[in-house]
């Protein structure tokens, strides 16, 4: 995975790749105070387009608000034209985009107000998250044994640096243990979302996802709502087991990154026929349809780069 480019946006400027470092007295690095957005842009009839874009641009100022920082140098309007610049400079079409706030310069003694927020803006062509195989064949998925973070130990609802350590801790587990996802139960014991996905089941031609309060709204999962309820298909918010997942017909987990991927396998127990769902691909097909710009009823969701 290549993530070179030719530009970040630093503060404002673009500077060339190599220039774009941060100072190890950087509390962001030693605390994980800075909070991050991962937004796509793709390739669309009409040229290269930001998916979602206003979504992702205000979730990154709610997430610093939620971290506490109270004010920035940078509008959402001027943060989201940085996005666009960015993937202009670099002359990509297809590319994840990657904004970080972080708390720069001074932020000692755990206050945010000690320090100042910064923003940088990165882009690299990054396909296949879950590897090459996911889409047409599924992935295999356990049940993590860390639980996700309690709303009021961290907060679920911001992008917060910090909140991956436990994500990572939960991803790294399952590859070595030879799976490809980790599912994380919130401390109630009932699904939360994967370390950087939400979830549904599909049982008797409903879908089921977790309601947004222990989890991140995802803006994927909001699309795949929207998408869902088009086709006819109820979407209910409710509490999901453990075991309700073992004898789902299916189940499927979405995120920018990810895009929308089936499960074949959780904890060893074959899901459905152990390929990717027939409501999983209905809703695949339209979801890249969208994202790609070749959904009419969907262009809303696509941001020229122009
Ligand atoms: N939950 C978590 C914990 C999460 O990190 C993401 C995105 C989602 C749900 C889905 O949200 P959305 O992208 O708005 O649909 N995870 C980002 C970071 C992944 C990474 O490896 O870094 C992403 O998909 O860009």
């Amino acid at each position: 995975m290549g993530m070179e480019s030719k530009f970040i946006w630093k503060n404002g400027e673009l500077v060339p790749f190599e220039q774009a470092t941060v100072h190890f007295l950087t509390p962001a690095l030693h605390y994980g105070a800075a909070v991050f957005e991962g937004v796509r842009a793709y390739n669309t009839p009409k040229g290269s387009a930001i998916f979602r874009l206003r979504e992702h641009t205000e979730r990154l100022f709610d997430s610093a608000r939620v971290l506490g920082f109270r004010e920035f140098p940078w509008t959402v309007e001027e943060a989201m034209k940085a996005h666009k610049d960015v993937v202009r400079a670099n002359g990509f079409t297809d590319c994840y985009i990657r904004p970080l706030i972080f708390l720069d310069g001074g932020g000692w003694n755990l206050n945010v107000d000690n320090g100042k927020p910064s923003l940088m803006i990165a882009a690299w062509e990054w396909n296949n998250y879950l590897g090459e195989e996911a889409l047409a064949k599924g992935i295999r998925a356990n049940v993590s044994s860390f639980t996700r973070h309690h709303v009021n130990v961290s907060m679920t609802k911001a992008k917060i640096a910090g909140n991956y350590v436990n994500s990572i801790l939960a991803k790294t587990e399952s590859e070595r243990g030879g799976f490809q996802e980790a599912i994380m139960l919130d401390p109630q014991g009932y699904v939360a979302e994967c370390t950087g996905e939400n979830l549904f089941v599909v049982r008797d031609g409903v879908i089921y996802t977790a309601s947004t309060a222990p989890i991140l709204e995802g803006i994927t999962r909001a699309s795949i709502v929207t998408i869902a309820n088009d086709l006819g298909y109820q979407v209910r918010e409710t509490p999901i087991s453990r075991d309700q997942l073992y004898i789902a017909d299916e189940v499927f987990v979405c995120g920018t990154a990810a895009e929308l991927i089936g499960l074949s396998e959780i904890d060893h127990r074959v899901i459905g026929d152990g390929k990717s769902g027939k409501i999983t691909r209905e809703l695949q097909k339209v979801f890249y349809d969208a994202i790609r710009g070749k959904a009419e009823k969907y262009e809303s969701w696509c941001d020229y780069v122009g």
